[in-house]
């Protein structure tokens, strides 16, 4: 072929490839590289710890003294192996709660760490956990919470300073930083103020440009809506943020997102182990079971979220048993579960791999071979998310030998849709995408046998 014939070939299939895509594929919201990196990360923690430790509360007023902070076993490697081995991906520190006292000793205020009795006052817990998850191999994050009940500039505009400089010391002083938690709760009575979150965030864009960013309504990941650990059954990646601001946001939009949101905004379920966010003793006979975690694991990365599961430190420093025995029990469940794709392999639906997928059509039939006879009762089904979210509805469908019988139908799909339905036996099922934004990127597809600890 002369070189004039290769670039004419060569401009031809670009411009088929255009057309192609243009019809294909409508411009859908699409996730940054920070939010693809994110949502893979499944099984992440928070880790609250503070003042609240130590006075049994929930929420600290600002008025407790720095001399009450003493951890005298704190191991925050003890924390972060417990993560390690229990299969989480990130560790999110209570840097500072809305009671204003610093796990880290803040140059912006006498109130941390360094006034307490723990180690002298030479400690830093925001640099023990950074290092345990380096050690370890976890993302790590932090939480700042912008309402402050101890600061004597919060309600003023330079309060607005303060938060940031605080923030410069977070995000310069301890590596990699993955995701910054900005909380929208304020109390009723607070004092009245107003946050300069565009401030906050180009601040985090500037120091950490990989981290996400968390609040109720992004800009990179939003609220689920609840603290029970409830994605929607149905739930979209995508929103329209216009009008909503952290602490100004319909939980309900935000627990199913919106088929016709412009903005890529995946929901995170932030739930705790226990019922409380801080360690109190009389919870420690109420720490949910692992097969509990289990269950809100269907109902988050299995409704396309990411399960942020709050383990608080107890006041010697440490996980408690009861946590870590929950947390073992949890994974290893898991594990079971999905340790055997029941589905004959098939090059790009079993390879793990979410940028390698089948583009199937609404209502075109998708047959899913298990090579001979299986039990099962679990379903796995993912999209290709780096292009977009497009599943809006679908069914499964078993072969009993002679017919097709109905197993179950869903809505979203997004990264990650499980499906639980109580065992059946065949050789084959079938898959159908009822309604959809536009072809479908199928990238996995798997067929489980549940463990009988579920
Ligand atoms: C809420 C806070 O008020 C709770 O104390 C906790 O930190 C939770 C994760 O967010 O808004």
């Amino acid at each position: 072929m002369t070189p004039v014939c290769r670039v004419g070939l060569f401009l031809i299939s670009l411009l088929f490839e255009t057309v192609c895509q243009a019809q294909t594929s409508p411009a859908l919201p699409r996730p940054s590289a920070r939010q693809l990196a994110w949502q893979p990360l499944e099984t992440t923690a928070f880790l609250h710890f503070t003042v609240n430790t130590y006075t049994d509360k929930e929420w600290g007023d600002g008025t407790e003294s720095p001399s009450i902070f003493n951890p005298t076993k704190l191991d925050a490697r003890q924390w972060i192996k417990a993560l390690k081995d229990a299969g989480f991906k990130m560790a999110i520190i209570t840097a500072k709660h809305h009671d204003g006292f610093c796990l880290w000793p803040s140059k912006m205020t006498e109130h941390s760490v360094k006034n307490s009795p723990w180690k002298n006052g030479k400690g830093d817990v925001v640099r023990e956990v950074a290092d345990a998850c380096r050690e370890f191999g976890l993302k790590f994050g932090v939480y700042l919470s912008p309402w402050d009940r101890h600061e004597p500039r919060y309600g003023t505009a330079s309060y607005n300073d303060y938060y940031k400089s605080q923030l410069r010391e977070l995000l310069t002083n301890y590596g990699p930083i993955s995701e910054v938690w900005f909380d929208g709760a304020k109390g009723e009575n607070a004092k009245d103020m107003t946050y300069d979150f565009a401030g906050y965030w180009a601040l985090v864009r500037e120091l950490q440009p990989n981290a996400v960013m968390f609040s109720d309504a992004g800009p990179d990941v939003r609220w689920v809506g609840n603290e029970a650990g409830n994605a929607g059954e149905t739930c979209w990646s995508t929103i329209n943020t216009e009008g909503l601001a952290p602490g100004k946001a319909d939980s309900k939009y935000l627990n199913r997102g919106d088929a016709t949101g412009k903005q890529w905004v995946p929901a995170e379920t932030d739930v705790s182990i226990r019922p409380g966010w801080f360690y109190h003793a009389a919870e420690d006979a109420k720490v949910r079971s692992g097969k509990n975690l289990v269950s809100l694991y269907y109902q988050s990365v299995g409704r396309n979220s990411l399960l942020l599961l709050n383990v608080p430190p107890n006041r010697d420093g440490l996980f408690s048993e009861p946590d870590i025995a929950s947390l073992r029990e949890f994974r290893s469940i898991l594990d079971e579960t999905f340790k055997t794709n029941l589905v004959a392999k098939q090059p790009k639906l079993t390879d793990k791999q979410l940028n390698t997928f089948l583009t199937v059509s609404a209502n075109q039939p998708l047959i899913i071979e298990l090579g001979s006879e299986k039990s099962f009762d679990r379903m796995s089904i993912q999209e290709n998310i780096a292009t977009g979210q497009r599943v809006a509805s679908g069914r499964v469908e078993y072969w009993n030998g002679t017919d097709w019988q109905p197993l179950q139908t869903f809505t979203t799909v997004g990264y990650k849709r499980l499906l639980r339905f109580p065992e059946v036996k065949s050789s084959k099922l079938r898959l159908f995408i009822t309604n959809a934004n536009g072809p479908v990127q199928l990238a996995e597809v798997g067929v489980f046998k549940a463990s009988a600890r579920e």
